[in-house]
């Protein structure tokens, strides 16, 4: 039981102690000199998890997506994907600022473009018309509610993109969440796709830090851009260490936070009002409507005089992600201030 029950991301997860005494003991090098042990032993424990040839370490998912698209695709190409993905609406228009890219977003039923939309999205040579360099993928989805595809769907996308020589990147910031969720190894997800991005601060609870994996010529690549965009960090051994506590230690326990979704899902789906598709909550994210004016601003404010935080992520819908600093308590405790509040609604 916490005093605040914070559910509004699980990107505020604070570090364990594990992962403070890994940080204070850390053996760093320079990593820009691609000295650091630490971010060395990370790297390689990435890429394996992975089945990629190498990782690199880089500051957080954003960065992460960036410099794999930077990495395959070159200016006035176009990228492939899902119109509520990550990369199109919360990563500042990176990808065209930085990347010249056009973005060519494809609206989907739970997040996932089928193998027939990459097909049909995928252009022909033409000399009007923009290459497609990059389809990208994300896993679970964040805006769908953290939904997932399986292993065989990925692998079914992935061929169609590769069919036409174009290359395919895996958002992959809550791919523990699914590969736990499926009891499948990580590897079955991100063996069909080129490169991968995963995060070790959200539910995995590492202060900061990604992982990018993909085959050498890629990270290089990779490694390269990142240092353009500042990234190159130095003794950042001392990040690291939290990030293999994290691998080694925090990911079967996203089972609980699985199941503390759930909990909360059944609450919320008996509230007034309200509408939540229980088949969508999959993993450790909630995502419900409330259907009366002004009632998801009154929710949140309401819930937050209530010591429960939630975030609004629409004009009607609210989002609630589970995480290790939530516990079973906590989510009675939130389902029944939303009871409270929605009470004669
Ligand atoms: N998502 C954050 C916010 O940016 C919305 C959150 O609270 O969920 N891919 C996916 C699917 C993500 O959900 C996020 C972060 C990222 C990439 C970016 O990771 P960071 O925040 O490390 O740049």
């Amino acid at each position: 039981m916490h005093d605040v029950v914070d559910l509004r991301s699980d990107t505020l997860t604070l570090p364990t102690p594990a992962m403070r005494e890994a940080m204070a003991r850390a053996e760093v090098g320079d990593d820009v000199w691609e000295e650091d042990p630490t971010v060395k032993r990370l790297e390689a424990l990435a890429a394996a998890r992975t089945a990629k040839e190498a990782g690199l370490f880089v500051a957080s998912g954003t960065m992460g997506n960036l410099v794999s698209v930077l990495s395959q695709t070159r200016p006035g190409q176009e990228i492939i994907l899902d119109l509520d993905c990550h990369i199109f609406n919360y990563e500042v228009a990176s990808a065209a600022v930085i990347g010249g890219v056009q973005t060519r977003p494809i609206r989907t039923e739970r997040g996932f473009l089928s193998p027939q939309q990459v097909r049909e999205a995928i252009r022909p040579a033409n000399i009007h018309i923009p290459p497609s360099g990059l389809v990208c993928l994300e896993n679970t989805h964040n805006r769908h509610g953290g939904t997932l595809c399986t292993p065989d769907e990925i692998r079914d996308v992935a061929e169609a993109a590769h069919a036409a020589g174009v290359p395919v990147h895996l958002d992959g910031a809550r791919i523990f969440n699914a590969a736990v969720a499926l009891r499948r190894p990580l590897r079955d997800f991100t063996a069909p796709v080129d490169s991968v991005t995963f995060c070790l601060s959200k539910g995995l609870a590492a202060p900061v830090g990604s992982l990018v994996c993909g085959s050498r010529e890629f990270i290089g690549h990779a490694r390269r851009w990142r240092k353009m965009l500042g990234g190159g960090m130095r003794q950042v051994g001392v990040l690291a260490a939290a990030g293999l506590v994290a691998l080694e230690q925090m990911v079967d326990r996203l089972a609980e936070d699985h199941a503390h979704a759930r909990r909360l899902a059944e609450g919320v789906a008996r509230l007034p009002r309200v509408r939540l598709d229980l088949a969508r909550v999959q993993t450790n994210i909630v995502i419900f409507f409330v259907d009366r004016p002004g009632g998801a601003e009154t929710l949140v404010t309401e819930c937050a005089a209530r010591k429960v935080k939630i975030h609004q992520i629409g004009p009607t819908s609210i989002r609630c992600v589970t995480h290790k600093d939530v516990d079973r308590e906590d989510i009675d405790q939130a389902v029944e201030a939303f009871t409270e509040i929605t009470q004669g609604w």
